[in-house]
């Protein structure tokens, strides 16, 4: 079926869509309210292909897909018959790579790193020389300095292997304590971009997990395994704290700088908790729309009822709502009427 088709990338119009992808990743980095209207429309036209069961044929049958206007008919049309879309180079233009190059920098976004082309940095050499008198935050140049080892996935293996370091030091601090590893890793894929790690801890017997994390991320440190910190917890005492830095496998010799993130949540929420991580993102989104549109809001916290949206910017909250689910995913997807799907099925 479909999804088969998409997901073995036997899609009959995978090169259409990776011309269009191309561009329209483009237009994302640019950024501009002309350049983010053509990514909707864009995403738009690769759902739409992607769901086409048979080979476009010319720009005429193009056009017939939902969503595809005549501006990107001829794109498609051009793709077909000279298996290239010169737009693609019109598009992507120094500036644009350069600025690409920058937001894969820890911290860097889009604005940071068009202030930086403008003051003269085209390179990452460029930023290190601090060219232009540029002013880098110190996890900015902590990304910097790590360029290469961020950007590159790490395989399962070597995640698995990490936090099989990280757990015992969790359980040995408290054994009550809940340690997961979620994310892309939940979702078992072949190679993780960080790893992403849940702590909680069941209050049956009064206690809670309060303190734990800055006494493991000290841990960690002495035992070398976390090596650099990008953002601390704001409130290390809270029960819900976010933590992200650098680690590595010690010992092993040329070990690559990994990125990692831990999350303490309270325990009535670990299911929320646990559905928000391990994502993907995408998946998220969509669920969210689903619990948005019966009236719902859902989001790393639980499922509310009730919440009322300001009418003229649906994302302030006047009221936060209700809650009525956090514990468990199940009793989430539940309410919410989507049958169960693992972590590995949760994927665009
Ligand atoms: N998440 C989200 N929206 C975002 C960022 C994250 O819903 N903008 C959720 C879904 C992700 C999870 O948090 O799956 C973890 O975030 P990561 O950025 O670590 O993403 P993944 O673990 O899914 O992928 P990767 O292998 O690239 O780390
Ligand atoms: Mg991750
Ligand atoms: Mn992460």
């Amino acid at each position: 079926d479909n999804k088969q088709a998409q997901m073995s990338g036997d899609c009959p119009n995978e090169d259409i869509i990776n011309k269009l992808n191309e561009l329209m990743e483009l237009h994302k980095v640019k950024g501009g309210s002309e350049d983010r209207w053509r990514v909707v429309s864009y995403s738009k036209t690769i759902r739409a292909l992607r769901n086409h069961p048979t080979r476009i044929r010319s720009g005429n049958e193009a056009r017939r897909l939902p969503g595809v206007g005549e501006k990107t008919a001829q794109k498609i049309e051009e793709i077909i018959t000279t298996g290239d879309l010169q737009r693609i180079k019109y598009e992507n233009t120094n500036d644009v790579e350069v600025i690409r190059l920058f937001q894969g920098i820890y911290g860097v976004g889009r604005s940071i790193a068009f202030k930086w082309y403008q003051a003269g940095c085209h390179t990452l050499e460029d930023l290190r020389a601090r060219k232009g008198g540029v002013t880098l935050t110190v996890p900015q140049a902590i990304g910097l300095k790590y360029y290469d080892d961020i950007n590159t996935r790490m395989p399962r293996e070597e995640a698995r292997a990490i936090f099989e370091l990280i757990k015992p030091k969790a359980l040995a601090i408290d054994p009550k304590l809940s340690v997961q590893i979620m994310g892309s890793y939940r979702r078992g894929k072949a190679d993780c971009g960080d790893i992403d790690i849940l702590i909680t801890r069941p209050t049956d017997d009064g206690e809670t997990h309060a303190g734990v994390l800055p006494r493991l991320l000290r841990e960690l440190h002495a035992s070398d395994i976390l090596t650099e910190d990008l953002a601390l917890p704001e409130d290390p005492e809270d029960l819900e704290a976010t933590y992200r830095g650098l680690c590595h496998l010690p010992k092993v010799e040329g070990s690559r700088q990994r990125r990692i993130d831990f999350l303490t949540v309270p325990w009535t929420s670990r299911g929320a908790a646990l559905l928000y991580y391990t994502g993907d993102d995408i998946f998220n989104r969509a669920i969210r729309l689903k619990a948005n549109v019966m009236g719902y809001a859902l989001n790393q916290k639980g499922l509310f009822k009730n919440v009322i949206r300001d009418p003229r910017d649906r994302r302030i909250k006047l009221d936060s709502g209700v809650l009525i689910a956090s514990e468990t995913e199940e009793e989430i997807f539940k309410i919410l009427n989507v049958p169960w799907q693992e972590p590995h099925e949760r994927v665009r």
